[in-house]
């Protein structure tokens, strides 16, 4: 594994373009949703993960700043959905709800300068529109040394999950395909309604492991063991050569790779999944005595790439991770996404706690 700087030093760049506002409710036109905590769920789709002690983290010296050192950590068990949050789910939480997701909002500028540095300029009105973040690839090599996200990302009017690329897009056999361009108040709004939560980044990382301690993969230590694609994620020059080996340039729909040793389905790659941890890039120096704690009086999350964001932790890589460029695939790996933000190549999967 390359050692390659953090992505989250790329996102600075273009951070207007990932900081979405929570809107003030008197704005939202189904502001009037308030969705109830289910008091059950259905164990089907899902597995037990029997909980446990496990190191969280690495030691190995390639990976990123933000993973190391490993620390011991114990979490009890849980039931884990076997798959991302597909399309189709998602869709049945509309229907049933009526529930509106962040990208189909417009964005508030009052809110959203909160978390952009000061001085920032307001957009025109005609950019402060419903939307998301896109991949978009460059149609020649770019450099990715440039920290310019904005060559490849491109927040796009009119994107959100039943238009995934746009408003002339849609969904239309991507049913089985993992939900993307939600934030994490929509993805914690599905959570509430099917009687479930956001895993914990212990929780996520403990399955993700499925008991193997100290391996670089979900599956072992080979990233290709017997030349077999264990996940979906990018092959070829990143961004703008996608060689699609593993059968898909973008999402794939879910169960398409082996499960992991817990029967977990794209745990790695294909989207990242959200977690419910704020994101602070000293975790595991704080919890191994190397660093002071985080004084949470002043913030909920750390990022010094991207101090003005707030951010939740991401894990598992996506589509988009290459041995070239943001290698991500692996269960320690993380990153902060802006909570109140949506990608094409972010999603989620809940968690339940034992009735
Ligand atoms: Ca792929
Ligand atoms: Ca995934």
């Amino acid at each position: 594994m390359k050692k390659f700087p953090d992505t989250t030093l790329l996102l600075f760049s273009v951070v207007f373009l990932l900081i979405r506002c929570n809107q003030k409710e008197s704005d939202i036109k189904t502001g009037e949703i308030e969705i109830q905590q289910s008091s059950d769920f259905s164990q089907e789709g899902m597995v037990w993960i029997e909980g446990g002690e496990f190191y969280m983290g690495t030691n190995e010296q390639e990976a990123y700043h933000v993973e190391r050192p490993a620390v011991r950590r114990e979490v009890e068990g849980f039931w884990m959905d076997v798959s991302e949050v597909t399309n189709a789910q998602f869709a049945r939480f509309v229907d049933e709800t009526g529930y509106v997701t962040v990208a189909e909002r417009i964005p508030d500028w009052e809110e959203m300068k909160l978390q952009l540095p000061p001085g920032t300029p307001r957009p025109a009105d005609e950019d402060l529109q419903p939307g998301s973040l896109v991949f978009s690839p460059p149609s020649q090599s770019v450099s990715t040394q440039s920290n310019d996200l904005s060559l490849w990302w491109k927040w796009v009017i009119g994107a959100n999950w039943k238009h995934p690329e746009g408003p002339d897009s849609n969904i239309k056999g991507k049913e089985n395909h993992p939900v993307v361009h939600v934030a994490a108040e929509d993805a914690e709004a599905y959570a509430k309604w099917a009687g479930k939560r956001l895993p914990t980044e212990a929780e996520w990382e403990f399955a993700a492991r499925g008991g193997k301690d100290h391996q670089r993969y979900a599956w072992g230590v080979d990233f290709q063991p017997n030349g077999q694609f264990m996940a979906n994620t990018f092959q070829g020059d990143f961004p703008h050569a996608n060689e699609g080996r593993d059968g898909f340039l973008g999402t794939a729909p879910v169960k398409n790779f082996p499960p992991n040793d817990y029967g977990l389905y794209d745990i790695i790659g294909n989207v990242w999944e959200m977690t419910s941890d704020w994101f602070d890039a000293a975790t595991y120096l704080r919890i191994s005595g190397n660093a002071p704690a985080l004084d949470s009086a002043i913030s909920k999350c750390y990022n010094p790439d991207n101090p003005y964001a707030m951010e939740k932790v991401i894990k598992g890589g996506s589509f988009l991770c290459a041995d070239d460029y943001c290698i991500n695939y692996r269960p320690s790996a993380r990153q902060g996404h802006a909570y109140d933000s949506g990608t094409s190549n972010v999603g989620f999967r809940c968690v339940a706690d034992k009735k």
